[in-house]
């Protein structure tokens, strides 16, 4: 593109791949933030390169967590010490707790060979705020000399949130995530077996009260200061999954910018109380129905990786290896911005081409599709979110759009196995993926073979390449469009299929 920096001057041959993959955006009329047509221009200029708090900046923009905070002040039924916060990270290791000197040098090494980096949170392995927030605010306060274009994010549970908020504002923290599980203490009582507070530990339903009231103290005060709160919530069947409705109304009354209803990682392997007395996480369905009768005027997160408190790179991605201690200590650090700023003038000028074309897209359905067409849901198998750039038998996760005559809405991720390994098709990583993608009436791929294609058309899911390589929206819309006139005309039938399996990453390790 003419008018467009060139980024080969910006990134590696490698990063130039990728950010070229991820140079787009997703539907403006998806969860998160939307755009800056719907949103004041103050907060637009927060939200839209937060990878997390912009469904459409998390194709282009990284974030990574420094894991500076390992003590806890409260105890979920969902959390085994021996792993990550699961608030914010899937079960896995924090390779390396750091001091916040340590971490205030990783995030310039990161900064200066990961020009998309735009956020760094502090998200555990514990409470970012319990031991005081000693070290969160040490280290916040490092990257704001060092770094100050870094946005600076913090995850918590919430019981000390109250004692900070007056920090948090000083130091121009513009994003807090608060983990929300409930409003009724009976059912918190099912999740929090204690917490510690005012010097002593309180059991039952004192400890979910407690919580409770600091949760939503802390909230209001931050919505009252202008900081943008994410509210997090683990969907727990039988516990607190249609409880969350009533959580949404709550936290969207106190102003949440945006609500992340996230599933609940139970396996007995990990060692949590879920996961040790069988406690199951939500299907795919039961996910997206809550998701999608909570969203309303507060718009709903759909795109959490659930990702490790230690994690560096887009969303999804994990570079946190090539950033060890050892390797940090031995690269040259300096505060140069100018590939990050760069970057971002780049994303500017992408973002206003892709805008126009999705919003040109969407009109030609809205103009040629009858508005009761019942929207579909389409599985896309793409590197980086944007282009669908994958081989099917090589991807290791699928994106769902729901795509209708309102748009094409990024909706969720099913995770699955390779279809192909070492160059033959694997019999039982297809039922996994017929599985995971079973509801879905299409599925977009670079490319398929014949046994596959055969398998899936049986299954009554369409797969589609004729889209190779294109973008994903308009690629949805311009499939809608004909399937639209095929249903018209009797050719296809509307379906649901069945339900999915949501699959989480495996825990990688036990942490030391
Ligand atoms: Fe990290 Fe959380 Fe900030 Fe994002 S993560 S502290 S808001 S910068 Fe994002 Fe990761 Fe989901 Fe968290 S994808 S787990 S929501
Ligand atoms: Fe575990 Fe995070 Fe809950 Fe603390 S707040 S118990 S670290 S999940």
């Amino acid at each position: 593109m003419s008018n467009v920096v060139s980024l080969d001057g910006i990134l590696g041959v490698g990063e130039l791949k990728s950010a070229a993959k991820a140079a787009g955006c997703a539907s403006s009329s998806c969860g998160s933030s939307s755009g800056p047509s719907d949103l004041p221009a103050d907060v637009w200029e927060k939200v839209k390169n937060h990878p997390c708090y912009s469904e459409e900046a998390h194709h282009y923009f990284a974030r990574m967590h420094v894991a500076v905070a390992p003590a806890c002040n409260i105890q979920c039924n969902y959390c085994n010490r021996k792993y990550d916060c699961s608030n914010e990270s899937r079960p896995g290791v924090v390779s390396e707790k750091l001091t916040p000197e340590q971490a205030a040098k990783k995030v310039l090494a990161v900064a200066q060979e990961v020009p998309q980096l735009s956020v760094v949170g502090i998200a555990g392995p514990g409470d970012s705020l319990a031991a005081n927030g000693t070290n969160t605010f040490r280290t916040f306060d490092l990257i704001a000399k060092s770094a100050p274009d870094i946005k600076l994010c913090l995850s918590t549970n919430g019981l000390a949130l109250p004692d900070h908020v007056e920090r948090i504002k000083g130091m121009n923290i513009d994003h807090v995530t608060i983990t929300i599980n409930m409003v009724d203490p009976d059912v918190g009582e099912r999740i929090y077996p204690w917490i510690f507070f005012d010097h002593r530990r309180w059991t039952g339903r004192d400890a979910a009260t407690i919580l409770h009231e600091r949760q939503m103290m802390g909230l209001e005060a931050l919505t009252s200061a202008g900081i943008l709160v994410k509210v997090n919530s683990v969907m727990i069947p039988g516990v607190n999954d249609q409880h969350l409705v009533e959580v949404n109304k709550a936290v969207r009354e106190r102003g949440a910018f945006l609500h992340n209803i996230m599933p609940l990682i139970s396996d007995p392997a990990h060692g949590t109380h879920f996961g040790l007395t069988g406690q199951r996480g939500p299907t795919a369905q039961e996910l997206k129905a809550l998701q999608d009768q909570c969203e309303g005027d507060l718009k709903l997160m759909r795109h959490c990786r659930q990702c490790r408190a230690d994690a560096v790179g887009l969303l999804g991605e994990d570079r946190g290896a090539e950033f060890t201690a050892d390797k940090v200590e031995a690269i040259a650090v300096n505060t140069d911005d100018d590939a990050r700023r760069l970057y971002r003038e780049h994303v500017e000028a992408e973002r206003a081409e892709r805008h126009a074309s999705k919003a040109a897209a969407r009109e030609e359905v809205a103009e040629s599709v009858a508005a009761g067409v019942a929207p579909i849901l389409i599985a896309v198998a793409t590197k980086s979110g944007e282009r669908i750039n994958e081989h099917f038998g090589h991807a290791t996760e699928f994106q769902i759009y729901e795509v209708g005559t309102s748009g094409a809405m990024f909706v969720g991720h099913r995770r699955v196995d390779t279809y192909c390994e070492g160059g033959s098709g694997d019999e039982d990583a297809l039922e996994m993926v017929l599985d995971a993608i079973g509801d879905c009436t299409a599925v977009f791929v670079a490319k398929i073979g014949a046994c596959p294609k055969e398998k899936l058309l049986k299954a009554g899911i369409e797969p589609v390449d004729a889209f190779a390589f294109d973008y994903i929206e308009e690629s949805a819309l311009t499939y809608f469009k004909a399937h639209a006139e095929r249903a018209a005309q009797g050719a296809v039938q509307t379906r649901t299929g069945r339900d999915a399996v949501l699959r989480p990453a495996e825990p990688l390790a036990r942490r030391a």
